[in-house]
């Protein structure tokens, strides 16, 4: 399906920016960077914002959802914005009984840990997700309105891209099975062999409701489209191939079809495809398999050097990461050397985008992640 002329991929308001060139594997005038939890609680203005509201209503709240993605944006001038949501959001819009507790994450009603209560949920019809999304395209719409007049550093005109994002379906089964946050989701791992019948029904449906929320974003506006599979680090490459893979590739299809037109120099216009990123927390192991579920980028946590992943995911993949999180508080010249190093690896890949290995920690100076986006931008050429 090819965007709508106005979406700013087709548009061309930021099928040419710095971060949508690095996800199709070409170089720009400097590296592009972001921040996954950009948003959030390292900024003050955002702590302002949230006193009163519960985490899953300023998520559905249009206003407070775009307010808080453009906060680190207005802040940091990083080359794109993250939609302000979370990996359960289109749970809760089905009606599955989720709430996230302050200090600790995902917490459910209860668990799906056997296959009565598999079939009970997959009894939903992920499809009912799409009438119950006006939150998320009105919250996206906002966003990309002040973000088409929003340049990064560097830039004095052009738009900045926003990222949708979705959580990849084993990551999101590893919360419904245990009914909340778990340190090594073994329950999840358990239920794949005990019960495989029961998990890939799980692991299908959740495909299709978290393809569906991703969809959403990438039609309402979004310029990319990142699945986050943040505890697959804590399976085997067989048992990711056999039990998570193709649950992955299924959630990705669902946007897979959705591209935008782009002029090449002999002028013609072939379409090229919203840009995928896939990332996972200790997924070394993993690397190449996330490649290989669709993605046209692969985010790299802090435990394996950018240039030792490039030759884990294959020639010509498109590489984000993989700042380790703990080097924000250190000081600044150990920092900064850190910094040149991630961008010296990140040369080997034929386009790259730096991001920190996982999330910004909440305790975080924020004018040290200003000062980092400064740095790449002068030194990422
Ligand atoms: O009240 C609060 O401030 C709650 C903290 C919070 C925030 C700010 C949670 C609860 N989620 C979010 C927003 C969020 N979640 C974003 C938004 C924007 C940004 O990155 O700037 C994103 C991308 C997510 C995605 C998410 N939620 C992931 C994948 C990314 C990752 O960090 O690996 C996961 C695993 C979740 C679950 C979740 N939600 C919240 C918490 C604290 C957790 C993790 C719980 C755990 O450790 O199991």
């Amino acid at each position: 399906m090819i965007l709508p002329p106005q979406h700013p991929l087709s548009a061309g308001s930021t099928s040419d920016s710095r971060l949508v060139r690095a996800y199709r594997g070409e170089r720009s005038d400097t590296t592009p960077v972001w921040f996954m939890r950009q948003a959030g609680r390292s900024l003050p203005e955002y702590r302002d914002l949230r006193v009163g509201t519960r985490m899953l209503d300023a998520c559905l709240d249009p206003a407070m959802a775009a307010e808080i993605t453009l906060q680190p944006v207005r802040r940091h001038r990083v080359d794109a914005g993250i939609f302000f949501s979370d990996i359960v959001v289109p749970l809760k819009l089905v009606g599955v009984d989720v709430e996230i507790q302050p200090g600790r994450g995902p917490v459910f009603g209860k668990g799906y840990a056997d296959a009565s209560a598999i079939a009970e949920l997959t009894a939903i019809d992920p499809a009912i997700l799409d009438e119950k999304s006006g939150p998320i395209t009105e919250a996206v719409e906002r966003t990309i309105a002040e973000l088409s007049t929003t340049a990064p550093a560097g830039r004095e005109t052009g738009a900045t891209p926003l990222i949708g994002f979705a959580g990849a379906p084993f990551t999101l089964a590893a919360y419904l099975v245990e009914g909340g946050p778990s340190k090594d989701h073994l329950a999840a791992r358990t239920l794949m062999h005990a019960d495989p019948g029961a998990w890939r029904d799980l692991m299908h449906w959740t495909a299709e409701l978290t393809g569906r929320f991703l969809r959403t974003q990438v039609l309402a506006g979004a310029s990319a489209a990142q699945l986050f599979d943040s505890w697959a680090g804590g399976l085997s490459l067989a048992d990711y191939e056999q039990h998570v893979a193709p649950a992955s590739a299924r959630a990705l299809s669902f946007v897979h079809d959705l591209a935008y037109e782009t002029t090449d120099a002999s002028g013609e216009a072939p379409g090229s495809t919203v840009p995928v990123i896939h990332f996972g927390v200790g997924t070394g192991e993993l690397l190449g398999a996330m490649r290989g579920v669709g993605a046209d980028a692969v985010g790299v946590d802090y435990r394996v050097p950018l240039d030792v992943a490039a030759s884990r995911v294959g020639d010509g993949v498109p590489l984000q990461g993989n700042l380790d999180p703990a080097l924000l508080a250190a000081p600044w010249p150990v920092l900064d050397a850190a910094v040149r190093d991630v961008l010296r690896r990140g040369r080997v890949a034929p386009g790259h985008v730096f991001n920190l290995g996982h999330g910004v920690p909440p305790e975080t100076d924020p004018t040290v992640l200003t000062r980092v986006v400064e740095l790449v931008h002068e030194a990422g050429a």
